[in-house]
């Protein structure tokens, strides 16, 4: 048998930083929910549509993924919650050290409600195909 090497636990500093963001919402009993959808799916419509609804009786904070803009951060702000916005530059995911970046910028103390809209994660798969349809 060949003697191949095997990288196991590749994903264990993001899986560390995970769990230190769970202990930190968990603590200050901060709901959290993650939105994930293809681009154009409407999440920051449902957020917006959603802070209008719940603003008076809950503090909002909504930390935005996006591949290249700030556009939906501003929505939520026009909204009237707290916003962050992560820009990836390409890459298609959030990674927890993005969030645990992002989180230090909200003020968490305040917070009851969470809301993380995550990179449209069709887009990439799109981007590529758009790549070599118009070479
Ligand atoms: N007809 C219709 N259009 C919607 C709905 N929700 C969002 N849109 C539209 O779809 C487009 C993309 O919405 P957006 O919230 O930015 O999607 P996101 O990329 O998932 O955040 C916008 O032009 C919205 O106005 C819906 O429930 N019905
Ligand atoms: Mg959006």
């Amino acid at each position: 048998m060949p003697n191949v090497p095997i990288v196991q636990n590749i994903l264990a500093a993001n899986e560390r930083i995970a769990q230190d963001i769970h202990q930190q919402l968990h603590e200050r009993q901060i709901f959290t929910l993650n939105l994930m959808s293809s681009a154009g799916a409407g999440k920051t419509t449902l957020l917006e549509q959603t802070i209008q609804r719940l603003q008076t009786r809950l503090e909002i904070g909504v930390i935005e993924g996006d591949v290249e803009t700030s556009a939906d951060a501003e929505r939520i702000t026009l909204a009237g919650a707290q916003a962050v916005q992560i820009i990836t530059q390409g890459t298609c995911h959030l990674e927890a050290h993005m969030v645990q970046l992002a989180l230090q910028e909200l003020t968490m103390d305040s917070l009851d409600l969470l809301f993380i809209e995550n990179v449209g994660n069709l887009v990439c798969p799109l981007v590529g195909t758009w790549e070599k349809i118009s070479k």
